[in-house]
């Protein structure tokens, strides 16, 4: 009954924009690129960047894979909404993206959800106009866990809501689950240093300035409070001397949306590059 109603509600809009019944939903956003460096290869130049997606809405993110007989390595993911109130019983939306068991290569393998976020890299014109996409990165395949708290950009304060300790830890590293649940509360991020496998573009050959965008759910699986602050950009010059304009101009169109300029008072900032990693009976970056 539950899902049949849930069938019902998603093919129609998004439940997040109904007066009633109200649920806590969820608003990704993908902070800027940050503590961007060149990664020389034999062959290619891939500029690597830190990137953080962080839940600024009213509810946790949360998804729900559950496995069918047909794949071995993929599971159907359903997103959560919890209601407001407890006599709202929580939305289970219809299947519309789905888990991956990834291969990081060099750090385990991960249950992680596909096409949770892109990269992309756009000219820009003297005039500061965006051209079309240039190249995209391969890293589309993120654990949304609560790795760190993070405050606001503007305010300094915790997002209203944030829950104390973490809800949804590292990504399942079981090929054998059955079932599993992905999420990031209100007030938590996850986050990806530069090193971490495939967090770059190949820039290899280009010259001149380009627009580096970061985007959270580029494919609208997920629904949220807010589909227009899911990417943030910088403009970056190339060949890289490093991070800033460097007399690029401008972008007057951000595919990002919202521009998300770093401040001191993001905990991610401090925690995404320990000089040691903290205390922890897991790999703190479990992803
Ligand atoms: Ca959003
Ligand atoms: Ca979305």
């Amino acid at each position: 009954m539950l899902l049949a109603s849930a069938l019902a509600v998603a093919a129609t809009a998004n439940p997040c924009a109904d007066p009633e019944p109200r649920y806590a939903c969820p608003d990704l956003v993908m902070r800027a690129p940050y503590n961007m460096k060149l990664i020389r290869t034999p062959k290619r130049q891939l500029l690597a960047a830190t990137n953080a997606i962080v839940n600024v809405g009213d509810g946790p993110l949360e998804v729900r894979g559950t496995r069918t007989q047909s794949s071995r390595f993929q599971i159907p993911a359903r997103q959560v909404l919890r209601g407001r109130t407890t006599q709202t019983a929580p939305l289970v939306l219809p299947p519309r993206g789905r888990l991956n068991f990834f291969d990081t290569r060099t750090r385990g393998v991960y249950w992680k959800y596909h096409n949770a976020a892109s990269f992309t890299l756009r000219r820009v014109s003297a005039t500061g106009t965006v051209g079309a996409v240039r190249r995209t990165g391969k890293k589309v395949d993120y654990c949304f866990r609560d790795l760190t708290k993070v405050k606001r950009l503007d305010t300094g304060k915790r997002y209203a809501g944030t829950p104390r300790s973490r809800q949804f830890g590292a990504c399942s590293k079981d090929g054998g689950d059955r079932q599993l649940t992905l999420g990031t509360s209100v007030g938590w991020a996850d986050i990806y240093p530069y090193r971490y496998p495939q967090n770059n573009l190949d820039v290899t050959g280009l010259a001149g300035c380009f627009l580096y965008t970061l985007k959270a759910d580029p494919e609208n699986e997920l629904v949220e409070l807010s589909e227009s602050n899911n990417a943030g950009s910088v403009v970056v010059r190339l060949p890289w001397k490093g991070p800033g304009r460097r007399g690029c101009p401008r972008a007057t169109e951000d595919p990002g949306n919202v521009p998300t300029p770093l401040a001191g008072t993001d905990d991610a900032q401090t925690e995404d590059e320990p000089s040691q990693p903290p205390a922890q009976p897991e790999d703190p970056y479990g992803y």
